[in-house]
């Protein structure tokens, strides 16, 4: 990719231009040496935006709520990312998704669906450059929608600023919520389809969880109830989204999630990396001939392996400008 072409979509995307945005999105979804210099120019200018995670079980409501937000914020450029898991009815989700956001959230905003294709693990380090580059191109807030089920999708929207947890009436939504582990990881709880029996039932039943694994905390994560198909609600939702945003601010704990947020990702590409590597080498005549010696017992893996990892050790040496090795004992060869 030509650098003159990707400053000039990054211009073109800035100045609001859904097009050029929507090509560079797509090019770090796809990741390699084009996302890759993508999100590189893209983490130049972000920082800015606000990052609202919103996530529960399917059908909860998410995305008329996230569409709702949007249209209420009183933002100039939001932007709406939804994550939808893979399901051979992921094209009808994400068809269903964008006409109940679109019905909601007003011309201004940015939705764009981002589908889970290959592995999940994919979508784990695409994810956090499509925010990188709805945030440079000067969206704010940035709501990114994904169902509250399974680890990745769950780690998604809890890597956010403010996480909002959704369910509905009905004790077994917020009993599923906890098994799915989002309880923890929610800042703001909404119990939406408020117009449903028991609303305030839920709201009960979530708060005596919470009371339950109370650890302590300086925020305690509000419930709100929403109709979200009415609207209602909604304003008092975005107003706890922004006195979380106020908490982070003054409590420093929003550079500390950043920096979380940058160790996660960080780990998770040298993860992905590190698994094609491992995937190379078994296949390699090195790899193959040392297979061999454990299947005769000649070698026991944690052998093996030990010595494959010495290997690869020493064939590593830092990036440019980290002056310490990775592991200095194993480098008797390369000056430190
Ligand atoms: N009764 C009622 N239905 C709602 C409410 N919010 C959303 N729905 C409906 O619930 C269904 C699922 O909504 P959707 O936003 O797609 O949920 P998602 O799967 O969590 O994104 C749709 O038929 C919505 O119209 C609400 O507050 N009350
Ligand atoms: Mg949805």
């Amino acid at each position: 990719m030509n650098d003159d072409l990707l400053i000039e979509l990054f211009e073109a995307a800035t100045d609001g231009d859904r097009r050029a945005l929507g090509k560079l999105l797509t090019m770090v979804e796809r990741q390699g040496d084009t996302g890759a210099a993508v999100s590189e120019r893209a983490g130049r200018r972000a920082g800015q935006a606000r990052i609202v995670g919103i996530t529960g079980a399917p059908g909860t409501g998410k995305s008329t709520l996230t569409g709702r937000l949007a249209a209420i914020c009183g933002a100039a450029r939001p932007a709406i990312l939804a994550i939808d898991p893979s399901s051979p009815l992921t094209g009808g989700a994400i068809l269903g998704d964008r006409i109940r956001m679109d019905n909601h959230a007003g011309s201004a905003t940015f939705i764009r669906s981002m589908a889970t294709r290959g592995h999940a693990g994919g979508l784990a380090v695409a994810v956090p450059d499509a925010i990188r580059v709805l945030d440079a191109a000067g969206h704010d807030p940035i709501l990114v929608e994904t169902v509250g089920v399974g680890q990745v999708e769950v780690a998604i929207a809890a890597a956010a600023d403010t996480t909002v947890v959704v369910v509905t009436p009905g004790w077994g939504d917020a009993v599923q919520a906890n098994k799915a582990g989002l309880l923890e990881v929610a800042d703001v709880f909404v119990v939406n389809k408020a117009d449903r029996p028991d609303a305030r039932g839920a709201r009960r039943d979530l708060e005596l969880m919470l009371d339950l694994g109370h650890r302590e905390h300086a925020w305690r994560a509000p419930i709100m109830l929403t109709t979200a198909t009415e609207g209602e609600g909604i304003d008092n939702l975005w107003t706890e989204i922004q006195r979380h945003t106020t908490h982070l601010h003054e409590t420093g704990e929003l550079n500390r999630c950043r920096h979380r947020r940058h160790r996660d990702e960080l780990a998770g590409r040298i993860q992905l990396g590190l698994r094609d590597r491992v995937d190379q080498i078994l296949k390699s005549e090195w790899g193959e001939a040392t297979l061999e010696q454990v299947d005769l017992g000649e070698t026991s893996p944690a052998t093996a392996a030990d010595q494959v990892l010495a290997a690869l050790a020493r064939t590593a040496s830092p990036p440019p400008g980290v002056t310490t090795t990775l592991n200095p004992g194993s480098h008797p060869d390369k000056p430190v």
